[in-house]
């Protein structure tokens, strides 16, 4: 079993509720268990600015699944929560990334672990740093020493605390 840290964002629809059922049907995979969920944020939209404003969590998970499994797994539960794309960075019923994948660094034309981008973004940062302090790239860099500037931390606020830890 692998541990993977995925980010999760909803900005249509029940937000919160897209977030809880895309972390039930995770779990309903026999070769995923989540471990432990952020807090979730509101934060503004990064990107198209136009569109609403976004729910943000970051979910633990332990895996069997090979990253192309996984990959394959959290783009079926997009499919099955009505995710539609109709314009890049558009608005989305819910969005599921691997961002981390164990220490492994992949380079796929349609999968790239880490994230690339997420270390500049507080809507990922602040979520993984709260159930990881330690958090680091394979690379060794620790994520808590990347600096968020007041602007990249602005329009990010707790609304919902984890009431529940699955399993651990
Ligand atoms: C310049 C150009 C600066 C593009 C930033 C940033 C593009 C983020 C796409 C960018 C740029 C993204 C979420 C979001 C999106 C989300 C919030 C993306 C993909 N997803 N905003 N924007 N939360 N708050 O999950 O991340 S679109
Ligand atoms: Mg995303
Ligand atoms: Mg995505």
């Amino acid at each position: 079993m692998l541990r993977a840290f995925l980010g999760l964002g909803s900005n249509l629809g029940n937000r919160l509720e897209y977030l809880q059922r895309a972390l039930g049907l995770l779990e309903q995979s026999p070769e995923v268990q989540v471990i432990r969920i952020s807090s979730v944020y509101e934060t503004e939209p990064v990107g198209f600015t136009e569109q609403g404003k976004f729910y943000n969590a970051v979910a633990e998970i332990k895996t069997s699944l090979p990253p192309r499994v996984l990959l394959k797994l959290i783009l079926d539960i997009e499919l099955r929560l009505g995710r539609m794309r109709t314009r890049s960075w558009g608005p989305r019923t819910i969005d599921l990334d691997i961002l981390l994948y164990g220490e492994e660094v992949i380079q796929e034309p349609d999968m790239i672990i880490p994230h690339p981008r997420m270390v500049e973004r507080a809507f990922v940062l602040i979520p993984l740093l709260e159930i990881w302090p330690e958090a680091h790239l394979p690379s060794g860099e620790k994520l808590a020493d990347i600096s968020l500037d007041r602007e990249q931390s602005r329009g990010i606020t707790k609304v919902y605390e984890p009431t529940w830890y699955p399993k651990r």
